[in-house]
C-alpha cells in the first residue's frame, strides 16, 4: 500500500480529545503527603545509590531525577533523602488516583502508564458538552459530567482556553470552529480534574490536551509542574510545525532502538547504542524530510524478526504527529496477583517459612484490596464479597547453586502450581492466620515438589507467590459482575485506605497484574514502540527486581563499581 519510496503524508484523525495526566515528582509527592513538613524542603527519593526522583525544591538546586546520590548531596547538601525501595505506597496511591480519573470516563477508555501517567479519551464527554453549549453566555458555562444527572458538573468560563496553549494563537479563532471548541472544552475538563486531584487527594499534576496519545503526552510535558498545555492545531501543517522541532527520542512511542536505527541511518554512521533522550541528535523534521525516508523504507529499516508488523507506517505517522492508537479500556479485574521478594540466599526451611509467611500476608492483603467489594445486596450492613477468585496458586523460586555444587543446576526461575485453597477467601479470619495455613498446607508442599534431591540445601535468591487463573463472578452472580466491579471502583478508595497504612516492609513487587502496568502497545512483545511503561526486569548482576524504566540507571550503578 505504501508503494516504494512514496512519501504520502499519513492520514490523521482529528475527532478525538485525549487528556494525558502526569503527576509532579510522583514518588516525592507520596512522601510529602505522609509528612507535610517535607514540602518546604528539598527532597530526594533514594533507590540504591540513585535518586528515583526529587521534588521541585530540590530541582531548583539543580538536583535532577536519576542523579547519583553522591552528586546530588554535593550540589545540595541540605537534600533530605527518603527511602523509595518499597514500591507499595506508590502503587497504592497510583491506583487511587487512577480510579478517581477513571470514574470520570464515560467510555471506559482510561489507561494507566507506569505509576504516574493516565490517558483519558474524553471525546464523548466533549461531544455532549458541545451539544449543550450556550454560545450566548460562554463566560458562565456549565460543564456536564453526566448525561443523566444535569446537576453533576462544574461552572466554567469558556471565553478562553484553560492553562497554556501551544500551536495556534487562540485570539483569532472562530468560536464556531468545532476543533477549537473541542480543545477549549478539553482544557476546562483537564483543569477541573487536576484541581480535584489537588483538593481531594493533595496531588499536583500536569496535563496535555490534544487529539491523540502521542500529541497529548508530548504537549503535556511543555509546562511542568502544576500546569497544563493544550495543543491548538487545526490542520496537518499545525501539527507538523509542533512535532518538527522535537528530537526523535523525545517523541512518545519512539523507543531507543528505533531512534538509534534512524539516527544511524540519517547520520550515516554507527552511533552509541546507549544514547539517551538528551543525546538524541536528529529532529523529527530532519527525519521526515530526509530523502531516503518513506514508510516502506522505514519498514525495511525497522522491520525484521521481533518487530511489529506495519512499524514503517507507524513510525512514519509518529514523525507527522499521527498516532491512531486507542486509549485502552482499563481491565476491571487483574488476571493474576503476584508478590515477590529477593534474598541474598535463604538456606533453612524455618527461614524460608518465615519469608513465605510474609509474602502470603502481602498476597492476601492485596487480594482483599483488589478483589473484594462491599456487598450492597446483603442484609448485613458492611458485609463484603469477592468479585473474582483466583483458582491457582503458583510458587516460583530462583536458587543459586552453592560454590561446591557438583550437579548441574538451574539458574532460572522454576515454578510449581496447585489449587488455591478455599480458606483464603474467608474474610472473617485474620490475614496472619490464613497466611499461616496457606504456608503449611499449600506453599511448603509446593516447595517440596521443587526440591530435586534429598537433603539438598536451599540457596534461594527469589521467591514469588502468585494467585492466578482468575475467575470473575465466582460468587455465582455472573450477571452482576459488571455492576459489582463498577461499585468496587467507587468504593476502592475507602477499602484501600486502612490497608495502605498496615502494609508491611517486604519489598513486594507486583509482577504481572493483569493489564494494569502493561505497555499499551505491548501486543507485540518485542516491539520497540516504547511508552516507558512500568514492568519489572531482574538485574542480571545483583538479581534485584527493577522497574524496566530504571534498569539503565541501575546498570549505571553497577558500572560505577557498586
Ligand atoms: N521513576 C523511577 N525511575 C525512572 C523513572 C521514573 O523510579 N527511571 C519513578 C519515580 C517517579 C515516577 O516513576 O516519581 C514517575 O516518573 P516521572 O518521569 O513522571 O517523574 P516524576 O513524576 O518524579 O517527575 P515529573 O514532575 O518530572 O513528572
Ligand atoms: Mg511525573
Ligand atoms: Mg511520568
Amino acid at each position: 500500500m505504501d508503494g516504494t519510496g512514496v512519501k504520502k503524508p499519513p492520514k490523521r484523525q482529528e475527532g478525538r480529545i485525549i487528556l494525558q495526566f502526569d503527576y509532579d515528582c510522583f514518588y516525592a509527592q507520596v512522601f510529602e503527603q505522609k509528612n507535610p513538613a517535607l514540602k518546604s524542603k528539598p527532597v530526594g527519593v533514594k533507590q540504591k545509590n540513585i535518586l528515583a526522583t526529587c521534588n521541585y525544591n530540590a530541582r531548583r538546586h539543580n538536583v535532577k531525577k536519576l542523579m547519583l546520590i553522591s552528586e546530588a548531596k554535593k550540589i545540595c547538601p541540605d537534600l533530605v533523602l527518603v527511602d523509595g525501595e518499597d514500591l507499595t505506597p506508590f502503587r497504592d496511591m497510583s491506583k487511587i488516583l487512577f480510579n478517581f480519573l477513571r470514574s470520570h470516563s464515560w467510555n471506559g477508555k482510561a489507561e494507566r502508564l507506569g505509576f504516574d501517567e493516565v490517558f483519558l479519551d474524553v471525546t464523548d464527554i466533549i461531544e455532549y458538552n458541545m451539544f449543550c453549549l450556550n454560545r450566548a453566555s460562554m463566560a458562565e458555562s456549565f460543564f456536564y459530567l453526566s448525561k443523566k444527572d444535569p446537576e453533576l458538573g462544574f461552572a466554567c468560563d469558556l471565553t478562553s482556553v484553560a492553562g497554556c496553549v501551544v500551536g495556534v494563537t487562540p485570539d483569532s479563532v472562530d468560536l464556531e470552529n468545532p476543533i477549537y471548541l473541542r480543545h477549549l472544552l478539553g482544557s476546562h475538563l483537564a483543569q477541573f480534574l487536576r484541581l480535584k486531584l489537588e483538593q481531594d487527594f493533595g496531588y499536583t499534576s500536569t496535563c496535555g490536551i490534544s487529539t491523540n496519545k502521542l500529541l497529548s503526552k508530548l504537549v503535556g510535558s511543555k509546562n511542568k509542574p502544576q500546569n497544563q498545555t493544550t495543543l491548538l492545531a487545526f490542520n496537518d501543517e499545525d501539527i507538523i510545525n509542533f512535532v518538527d522541532g522535537h528530537k526523535l527520542r523525545t517523541i512518545p512511542g519512539m523507543g531507543s532502538k528505533i531512534t538509534h536505527l534512524l539516527e544511524s541511518h540519517i547520520l550515516s554512521k554507527e552511533l552509541d547504542k546507549d544514547s539517551g533522550p538528551f543525546d538524541s541528535l536528529v529532529t523529527a523534521r530532519e527525519a521526515r524530510l530526509h530523502p531516503t525516508i518513506s514508510p516502506s523504507f522505514l519498514e525495511t529499516l525497522l522491520g525484521g524478526p521481533g518487530a511489529e508488523r506495519g512499524i514503517g507506517s507507524r513510525v512514519w505517522g509518529f514523525l507527522h504527529g499521527v498516532d491512531p492508537t486507542e486509549v485502552k479500556e482499563a481491565s476491571d479485574v487483574p488476571s493474576q496477583i503476584s508478590i515477590e521478594d529477593t534474598y541474598k540466599g535463604l538456606e533453612t526451611v524455618p527461614k524460608i517459612t518465615e519469608e513465605l509467611h510474609k509474602l502470603s500476608c502481602s498476597l492476601i492483603r492485596r487480594m482483599r484490596v483488589d478483589l473484594v467489594i462491599l456487598d450492597d445486596g446483603s442484609d448485613i450492613p458492611g458485609s463484603r464479597k469477592w468479585i473474582a477468585r483466583p483458582r491457582t496458586l503458583r510458587l516460583s523460586i530462583r536458587s543459586w547453586p552453592k560454590a561446591d555444587a557438583t550437579q548441574p543446576q538451574n539458574f532460572g526461575r522454576v515454578s510449581r502450581s496447585g489449587p488455591l485453597p478455599n480458606f483464603v477467601f474467608d474474610l472473617k479470619t485474620d490475614i496472619e492466620e490464613i497466611a499461616q495455613q496457606l504456608v503449611a498446607e499449600a506453599l511448603l508442599p509446593l516447595l517440596r515438589r521443587l526440591q530435586n534431591e534429598k537433603g539438598q540445601t536451599w540457596n534461594l535468591q527469589l521467591i514469588n507467590i502468585c494467585a492466578a487463573n482468575m475467575v470473575t463472578g465466582a460468587t455465582g452472580d455472573k450477571t452482576g459482575a459488571g455492576r459489582d466491579i463498577a461499585t468496587m471502583f467507587k468504593k476502592q478508595d475507602e477499602v484501600l485506605a486502612p490497608w495502605r497504612i498496615t502494609s508491611d516492609d517486604t519489598d513486594e513487587d507486583e509482577k504481572i497484574i493483569g493489564n494494569e502496568l502493561e505497555n499499551p502497545l505491548s501486543e507485540d512483545s518485542d516491539s520497540d514502540i516504547s511508552w516507558e511503561a512500568t514492568d519489572n526486569s531482574i538485574c542480571t548482576t545483583c538479581g534485584h527486581s527493577i522497574p524496566s524504566f530504571a534498569l539503565s540507571a541501575h546498570s549505571r550503578y553497577h558500572e560505577l563499581g557498586e
